[in-house]
């Protein structure tokens, strides 16, 4: 194996030759499927050679115009030098053997209980066979399966099929990653959707038998996605068929490929007895999130991988605003801000911070991060804010128009915005390849003739890439409230475009209270000296939701801090700001439960680094916990009642408002769990009649050091249920207590149903072992040791999973000497591993620095 290679967005060339349709021919068995591949090749112009990639792939035969050649693959690649090619337009075949059973890395074309499925994107499609596989190689699929399974799909639309073998046609130019296809014993879940321009489309989620009656709610959200885009954005589909399936194996959430989408059975299948209110929402958003792709990702596709944050930003933007729409913009906004800031800041100041546009990679599978889609999104989000509604849309129909059937990149989009609006978005394009999170302080002065100056300043810090750091163009909304709580006027959007620059009110009667970063308007670390009364009197008045309920976050923060660094227990201030909160029936129950949400630990640990102080996980944890206590005690008298109030009546649904209730119920409970010792989760243990209570109930008990009963009957219950029992799995090991959830982790890999092939089992246990902060942080070391040590064994078998749970160590330079030296040390074990993956080597090597 030679060194693995840089990949650098300087270097792109376009493919030297036109390609005719592709049409493929699968024989169908687990370890010898036979493809043949045939396609027409044209040279652009000038006289190149011919490289086509191919990794895991045996040779059986190739030919140019039906001559058999000599075709030697080397490096992942075969090339063919112009000189040997014929000078006009050939004929290229090829015949390969692959082996689908055996490919464990669940890229390509590989087995899942039985069941033959593909995963192609980002560069899958060349386990398959020797192709262009990039992006910008566009061209319409034939495809026949040979095989006995009853059920055999592909993308596009049905064309013949008989005894053993099934035809499909995809009319549609696609690159290679949209690729798919399926083979097994399937049942599917019908449904119908009438376009606006009336075309009839077949609907079908596609499941193992068994699980038919898990099927509902993705096809009502796929119904409402497909209804949403074509009246917010006036898509339409664009096929006869649309076909969803269901994979137990699958390293990610889904799959956007044309007209047959792959999802991870997790987020697709629910019932109310399986799923919780948050998987119910998850499945309706990723159902939008790929079916959004048809038009932003498959229509208009990348020019190459380092444009990736066009398709997704932009489809992340748009099913945040199709969840807005559903269920509430203002907790749909909080929700976003919170992931944001959980994942992508934490991204972003660590050792993996990247651009949204990176400007090189080594795998890029490695680069589906965070930064790429949810900063990628906010992007979206400051550009729509900039240009206004009506801009946005022109901008948005220019796009559709003029890129359709193309492979773009992300100066196509802004040029779109500029045409379509008049904008100079020069300097705001420089969002795209500067990286870090901006922080943006900002002070106030007042003068008694009237007049409120807001002065903003903005600085971003180093990041790995050593690139220069100029200012962005910021859109700050502010809104100026009067003493007595009204609105002095509309938000406004001020620009904040120098380094610092002061904006100026005036004419003003009173000194106002400024509420800044409205609905949290760009994506950086807002610091702005309020004292607490300020930010009670936010909490209480604002009229802005998201501005709401970040001073109360912000005070929570504080007191928080307060406690860890200094012991200072919380003032009556913030104690009584919750207990008003709380009784404010004015507001969304969701909306109160996020209010109550304390920051988390890794989230705290983060804030005191970033003051410059070194965070000890055990002591951000104990202090948590007693702050919750506290809390607990101060909230005492409502818990009971309100518990029983936000218990929705009748039959469970996942609407907007039961689940909001459920979710301030299911926090009214952890907060009565402090107090009791358990009393009240056993009883909501007994009476729940649906996975979320199921689950908060467990939860509660495996804190309150009580669970033993209720995990057998659970697991007695569901064992037979992979998806539950990921659930089981997980919430043991996140729950437990930080000196023993290691152990945890660890007793759980010895358990029958642990299956390292399976990556929603893995990340159910190894994903839990790093959200627990203090507990993968033990002072011991056996947190990092037992996930390394896994991180090896996963490596062997399916490197994209491995790398992606490397991240764990990302946050490595805020901790202690001693924790900083035992990641590390980890992190060189894992580097000098023989065999160690790209992948994880890629990773290994950028958290080492
Ligand atoms: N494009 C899909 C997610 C996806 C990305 C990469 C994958 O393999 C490397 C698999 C799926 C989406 O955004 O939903
Ligand atoms: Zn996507």
């Amino acid at each position: 194996m030679s060194e693995p290679q840089t990949i650098h967005l300087a270097d792109y060339r376009p493919f030297p030759f036109t390609l005719g349709e592709v049409q493929l021919t699968f024989r169908l068995a687990p370890a010898a499927t036979r493809v043949l591949s045939r396609f027409t090749l044209a040279p652009k112009g000038g006289r190149e050679d011919l490289v086509l990639f191919g990794a895991h792939l045996r040779l059986i035969r190739a030919a140019v115009n039906g001559a058999e050649i000599r075709a030697e693959p080397k490096d992942g690649q075969i090339r063919i030098a112009a000189a040997d090619l014929p000078e006009g337009p050939f004929t290229w075949e090829a015949e390969v053997e692959i082996d689908p059973a055996g490919n464990t890395a669940l890229e390509g074309l590989y087995m899942s209980n039985g069941m033959y499925c593909t995963q192609c994107e980002a560069e899958g499609f060349r386990r398959i066979t020797f192709y262009p596989d990039r992006p910008d190689v566009m061209t319409t699929f034939r495809v026949r399966i040979e095989s006995d399974l009853p059920v055999l799909l592909s993308n596009g639309n049905p064309v013949a099929e008989g005894p053993g073998f099934a035809e499909w046609h995809d009319p549609w130019p696609k690159p290679s990653y949209l690729f798919a296809l399926v083979a097994g014993d399937l049942r599917a879940h019908p449904g119908q959707f009438t376009t606006r321009s009336g075309r009839e489309v077949a609907l079908n989620i596609w499941v193992r038998p068994g699980d038919e009656d898990r099927c509902d709610w993705a096809l009502t959200s796929l119904k409402a996605s497909m209804r949403w885009d074509e009246e917010v954005y006036g898509r339409e589909y664009d096929l006869d068929i649309f076909n969803i399936v269901a994979v137990d194996d699958f390293n990610m959430g889904a799959m956007e490929n044309k007209g047959l989408n792959i999802f991870n059975s997790r987020a697709v299948l629910a019932r109310a007895d399986t799923a919780t209110d948050a998987d119910f929402m998850r499945i309706e958003a990723i159902i939008a999130h790929e079916y959004f792709h048809n038009w932003t990702g498959n229509r208009i596709t990348c020019r190459d991988w380092f444009q990736l944050c066009l398709k997704e930003g932009l489809t992340v933007f748009r099913d945040q605003q199709f969840t807005g729409d559903l269920r509430g913009a203002a907790v749909k906004r909080i929700e976003d801000a919170l992931t944001l800031r959980d994942r992508q800041f934490r991204e972003d100041t660590g050792p993996l911070a990247h651009p949204v546009r990176p400007s090189s990679f080594v795998e890029i599978n490695n680069f589906y991060t965070a930064t790429v889609y949810e900063k990628g999104a906010e992007l979206i989000g400051m550009l729509k804010r900039l240009v206004g509604d009506a801009g946005y849309k022109a901008a948005l129909d220019l796009y559709f128009t003029r890129h359709d059937g193309q492979a773009c990149t992300l100066e196509d989009w802004l040029k779109v915005f500029e045409e379509a609006t008049g904008r100079d978005l020069t300097q705001f394009a420089r969002w795209y390849s500067q990286a870090g999170t901006p922080r943006l302080e900002v002070s106030e002065a007042w003068d008694e003739a009237g007049v409120f100056t807001l002065t903003l300043r903005q600085s971003q810090p180093e990041t790995p890439d050593g690139v220069e750091k100029l200012p962005l163009h910021i859109p700050v909304v502010t809104g100026l409230l009067n003493p007595n709580g009204d609105e002095l006027a509309p938000s406004v959007t001020l620009e904040l475009t120098e380094t610092e620059q002061s904006f100026r009110f005036e004419g003003l009667s009173t000194r106002p209270i400024a509420s800044v970063l409205r609905d949290f308007s760009a994506p950086v670390i807002l610091s702005h000296r309020q004292s607490d009364a300020t930010r009670a009197f936010l909490l209480a008045h604002d009229s802005d939701p998201f501005n709401r309920w970040e001073a109360g976050r912000t005070l929570s923060r504080e007191v928080l801090a307060r406690l860890i660094s200094e012991g200072t227990p919380p003032s009556a201030d913030w104690l009584a700001a919750m207990a008003a909160l709380l009784r404010d029936e004015s507001l969304e129950p969701a909306f109160r439960a996020l209010c109550l949400r304390l920051p988390g630990e890794d989230d705290m640990a983060a804030t005191l680094a970033g003051s410059g102080l070194v965070p000890d996980p055990h002591h951000i944890h104990r202090a948590r916990r007693s702050l919750q206590t506290t809390l607990a005690r101060h909230l005492a008298p409502q818990l009971p009642g309100l518990i029983r109030a936000m218990t929705p009546q009748g039959p469970y649904s996942p609407d907007p408002t039961s689940t909001g209730q459920r979710s301030l119920k299911n926090m009214a409970l952890a907060l009565q769990t402090r107090l009791d010792g358990g009393a009240a989760a056993q009883s909501a243990w007994q009476a729940a009649d649906n996975m979320t209570d199921q689950m908060a109930a467990l939860a509660c008990l495996i804190e309150a050091g009580c669970a033993g009963t209720a995990l057998r009957a659970f697991e007695a219950r569901y064992g037979g249920d992979r998806l539950v029992m990921d659930k089981w799995f997980m919430t043991q090991v996140l729950c437990a207590p930080p000196e023993t959830a290691a152990d945890v982790a660890e007793a759980l890999t010895a358990h029958p149903k642990f299956d390292l092939k399976n990556p929603n089992r893995f990340r159910a246990v190894f994903g839990a072992l790093s959200a627990n902060h203090a507990g993968f942080h033990r002072a011991d070391g056996t947190g990092y040791r037992l996930l390394a040590d896994w991180l090896l064994r996963l490596d062997a078998l399916n490197p994209q999973t491995a790398a992606r749970m490397s991240t764990a160590f990302e946050t490595l330079p805020r901790y202690d000497a001693d924790r900083q030296a035992m990641m590390r040390e980890e992190l060189q074990r894992l580097k000098a591993a023989p065999r160690l993956s790209r992948d994880l080597g890629e990773m290994v090597s950028r958290m080492l620095g």
